[in-house]
């Protein structure tokens, strides 16, 4: 949310970084000795035929192990014989867990060439080349890794998220770099805000398989062509290890619950975090939200979910409110008027602390060592919201603890604000310093604190936590971050943790932990109800802890197409279900139709909060007749979707992606591979949202199968056409039924979730090319993190003639399912019920 001055000069000398051709040295890479094959793994070691040095010095001796993981899991690591340099840390990304497989069982095979080393990674069931490194030298230096792979011309590669570029990648002269940064307008072709070194390579019918490289570092991931026109992905790290996992797919959704297996499951939403969000950062005082609420109301729109940006806060401290503005008395009056109506607040934390000792927070945190730590020993300080800041160390051993009571004190439910979730910003972490030559420390304010030991210099062999004797400010090989120097506005990157480690290697995951320590004080200040967390700043795995938004767009139609391809690579690549962006944009003017257009297609998305900047004009949508009406109409399908929303969150948080690409579901069709502007919810809703400027016309792409139009019902028999419909109302959106599909709804919508939970349920089968048709739905109380046994998890089929409902009914609801209706050939069928929905049933219709 921050909108601060971004350096044109900066971001213009990255772009001319980006294009610098490598050295032209050639290295020679290793030699492989020692072997150890054995029935799910190998060993050897690797060792350096010649010094290359390209941009640090190279290390000696390197260990190779792979591991045959799962059936479908390949596991390379290659890492210096001492272990030293730095690994992620096993608490922030847990491994998972090794089946050992037998090789030959495998669906992928592992291939090596001993002098030099280079290795390949095949299909077994076809042969088909996924990885190849033996066209370059491997080159693992202190502060420079290389490793590349060939690729089939043109591949079509998805993810290495968080960019806002096309959803299939360029494929020449292209660098997706890995640096967490602040980020307004998220510009293209730039490191956005988070970090997520996977990508998929969909080659058609022959299958879909990810490559995910474990490594926090500052990294470039160069997609090009040689010059003898070979297409290549090459890493370039300044540090860690490579440790690469090979999924086997070959179904695209394999490969993404393949890799949610890898890097942790979504964390399951609550019901509620589904409804409607509002949130705006300049809202001057309570009274003024008061009116946002009571206007929504009045305008007939549900709102949901309040947020409460940092202008709730005094002097912009986190866990202080505003004595003027936002008095503490009258802003738990809101909270308990929003809770009696079944709606829901959230509030804004920053990861800056204040630095002034009156403040209880940093007092606290200070006495229990809770923050990072300059070279002398003082708290290491910078620029945030509040001014001058110390920065929580989350690798500290009591920095949870702080945070955690911190948390439970501020917004304790009987004296403080009694929120139902928390949004961390700024934790790239996003520093106002502009530049590197600003040291906060040398405008000292109070006092400092007793000075830490001096950690050792030098980490124990075996450690991983990174190599000594680096340059760990200004590394040779230069990143293309498009602020500049590594440590421009964040923070220094030769700052130590408190675990011995830098943020040279961890800056990629401040963010993460920051979440991830949210996440953990939310649970413990409500140990059985689902934390809702919505974080900036991501690392692979985030999933796990938190929802995550697009950061700050701009309330352009560029970026209401952006969120679209966003929205694709983290839900479908990245294992990030629950994501949406600044509905009707965040910086600039949001114009009426725009805003329209907006608000119907985020109904359709799996996070739907309005939000805009403190320079922004109000942008809620009861503020143009146009958007109200568009609005009202999108949150009434939402609504009545909900569950079948929900059900698509449920299976996401066991790694089946809730929006998909179309290649999905026809990977064989050509045509769908680069498709951005489409996209299937859960495995049933096509929605394909009118995308140019100010257009009232949309040309979509129907794959060859049968649809039918949600609104109107009407079959569609598509031979792999692209349709264009003329004259689409600012508040409609086409809409299909995937054919084969059934999709429950709720009757009726109503204004908050609690209410919608009453609605009784109607049913829609839409038969498929062979007349038969499948679905599901999944219920229980909504929140609670551990449902046991109370959970239905039902299932539906038709065969043509009859429904058949099964599955279980563990979680009992007095709601009936109304109605069953069968669209088709002629004119729908309708059978009236009631069923109830606490067993199973069926009929012949
Ligand atoms: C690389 O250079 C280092 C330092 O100059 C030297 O000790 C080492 O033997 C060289 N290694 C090889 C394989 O050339
Ligand atoms: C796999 O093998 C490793 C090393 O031999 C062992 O520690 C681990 O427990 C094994 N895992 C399973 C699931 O058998
Ligand atoms: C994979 O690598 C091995 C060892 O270098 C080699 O024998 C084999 O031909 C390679 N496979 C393919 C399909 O390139
Ligand atoms: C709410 O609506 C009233 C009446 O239209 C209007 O005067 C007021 O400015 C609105 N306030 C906000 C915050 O939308
Ligand atoms: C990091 O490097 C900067 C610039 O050289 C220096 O001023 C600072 O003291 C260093 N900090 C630490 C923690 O080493
Ligand atoms: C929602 O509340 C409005 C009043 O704000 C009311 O007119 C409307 O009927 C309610 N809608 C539902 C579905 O309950
Ligand atoms: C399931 O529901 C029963 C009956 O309401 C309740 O007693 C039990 O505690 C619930 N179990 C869980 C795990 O929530
Ligand atoms: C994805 C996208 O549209 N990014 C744009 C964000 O805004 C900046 C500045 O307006 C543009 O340069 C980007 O293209």
């Amino acid at each position: 949310m921050a909108l601060f001055g971004i350096i044109l000069l900066l971001l213009l000398t990255a772009a001319v970084l980006a294009q610098i051709p490598q050295p032209a040295v050639q290295c020679s890479g290793y030699r492989a000795t020692n072997v150890v094959q054995e029935n799910s793994y190998l060993l050897a070691d690797l060792v350096l035929i010649g010094n290359c040095t390209l941009h640090s010095k190279d290390v000696g001796n390197l260990r190779l192990l792979v591991e045959y993981q799962t059936d479908t899991r390949l596991h390379v690591l290659i890492e210096d014989a001492a272990r030293e340099v730095y690994q992620i840390q096993d608490h922030v990304i847990p491994r998972p867990k090794n089946q050992n497989t037998t090789a030959t069982d495998a669906a992928l095979k592992f291939a090596f060439s001993q002098n030099p080393f280079s290795f390949n990674v095949t299909r077994r069931s076809t042969g088909e080349v996924l990885f190849d490194t033996s066209d370059s030298p491997l080159t693992f230096e202190t502060q420079y890794l290389q490793l590349r792979t060939s690729l089939p011309q043109n591949p079509n590669l998805y993810g290495l998220g968080e960019h806002s570029d096309d959803f299939r990648l360029p494929t020449q002269g292209y660098t997706r770099t890995f640096w967490n940064a602040e980020s307004p307008w998220i510009p293209n072709k730039a490191n956005l805000y988070g970090s997520h070194p996977v990508y998929f390579e969909h080659r058609g019918n022959a299958g879909t398989h990810g490559v995910f490289m474990l490594n926090s570092n500052g990294m470039d991931i160069r997609i090009d062509k040689t010059s003898a026109g070979q297409q290549y992905l090459e890493y370039n790290a300044i540090g860690g290890v490579i440790d690469l996992y090979f999924l086997a797919g070959p179904e695209p959704a394999a490969v993404s619950a393949q890799y949610a297996e890898v890097v942790g499951m979504p964390a399951m939403m609550s019901y509620w975090t589904l409804g409607f969000h509002q949130c705006k950062y300049g809202w001057p005082n309570i009274d003024h939200v008061a009116q946002v609420i009571a206007n929504y109301s009045a305008a007939g729109i549900p709102l949901q979910t309040v947020w409460g940006d940092i202008d709730y806060m005094n002097g912009k401290q986190d866990f202080t409110t505003d004595p003027s503005r936002y008095p503490i008395d009258k802003v738990r009056s809101l909270v308990d008027t929003l809770h009696r109506n079944n709606q829901n607040y959230i509030q804004i934390l920053d990861p800056g602390i204040k630095r002034v000792g009156s403040y209880g927070t940093y007092a606290r945190g200070a006495e229990k060592g809770a923050f990072l730590r300059a070279a002398d020993g003082s708290f290491y300080r910078g620029l945030q919201w509040p001014g001058e800041v110390v920065w929580p160390d989350w690798l500290a051993p009591n920095t949870q603890d702080w945070w955690t009571s911190e948390i439970r004190t501020f917004y304790d439910p009987t004296t403080g604000v009694n929120i139902d979730g928390l949004w961390t910003d700024m934790n790239e972490a996003s520093n106002m310093c502009p530049d590197t030559t600003c040291l906060a420390s040398t405008t000292s304010l109070g006092n400092n604190p007793p000075p830490a030991t001096r950690r050792r210099d030098t980490p124990p062999v075996g450690s991983k936590l990174g190599l000594p004797d680096r340059d760990l400010f200004s590394p040779s090989y230069r990143i293309a971050n498009h602020q500049g120097a590594l440590s421009a506005f964040t923070l220094f990157t030769n700052v130590t943790n408190a675990d011995g480690t830098h943020q040279y290697d961890t800056h990629n995951l401040y963010g993460t932990m920051m979440a991830s320590a949210t996440r953990n004080a939310l649970l413990s200040r409500s140990p059985n109800k689902r934390p809702f967390v919505l974080t900036r700043s991501t690392f692979s795995g985030i999933g796990r802890a938190a929802a995550h938004w697009f950061g700050d767009n701009a309330s352009t139609w560029d970026h209401y197409r952006a969120s679209i391809r966003q929205m694709l690579g983290f839900s479908a690549v990245h294992a990030v279900p629950m994501v949406g962006s600044d509905v009707c944009g965040f910086n600039g003017v949001a114009e009426e139709k725009m805003c329209a257009r907006w608000a119907v297609m985020a109904a359709f998305q799996p996070f739907y909060r309005n939000h805009a900047d403190v320079s922004a004009p109000d942008q809620e949508f009861y503020r143009w007749p146009l958007v109200a009406d568009a609005a009202r109409k999108a949150v009434e399908v939402r609504y009545k979707l909900l569950d079948y929303l929900y059900t698509g969150m449920w299976r996401a948080s066991q790694g089946r992606p809730v929006v998909s690409p179309l290649w999905f579901f026809y990977p064989g069709d050509e045509k769908t591979w680069g498709v951005q502007t489409q996209w299937m919810l859960g495995d049933g809703l096509l929605v394909s949202p009118v995308v140019d400027d100010n257009a009232q016309t949309v040309s979509y792409y129907l794959p060859k199968d049968v649809w039918y139009d949600y609104w109107t019902g009407e079959r569609v028999v598509s031979n792999g056409e692209v349709k264009t419909v003329e004259g689409v109302g600012w508040g409609d959106i086409p809409v299909h039924i995937r054919g084969g599909s059934i999709i429950p709804t709720r009757a009726k919508s109503a204004n908050t979730t609690t209410e919608l939970r009453k609605q009784n349920f109607v049913i829609t089968i839409a038969p498929g090319m062979d007349g038969t048709a499948k679905g599901e739905l999944y219920l229980d109380d909504g929140e609670s993190l551990d449902v046991g046994s109370n959970k239905s998890e039902i299932s539906f089929t038709w065969d043509g003639q009859a429904l058949h409902v099964g599955g279980t009914f563990g979680y009992s609801t007095d709601v009936v399912v109304e109605k069953v209706v069968v669209l088709g050939v002629g004119s729908r069928k309708t059978q009236d019920g009631p069923w109830v929905v606490s067993e199973g049933f069926g009929f012949l219709l």
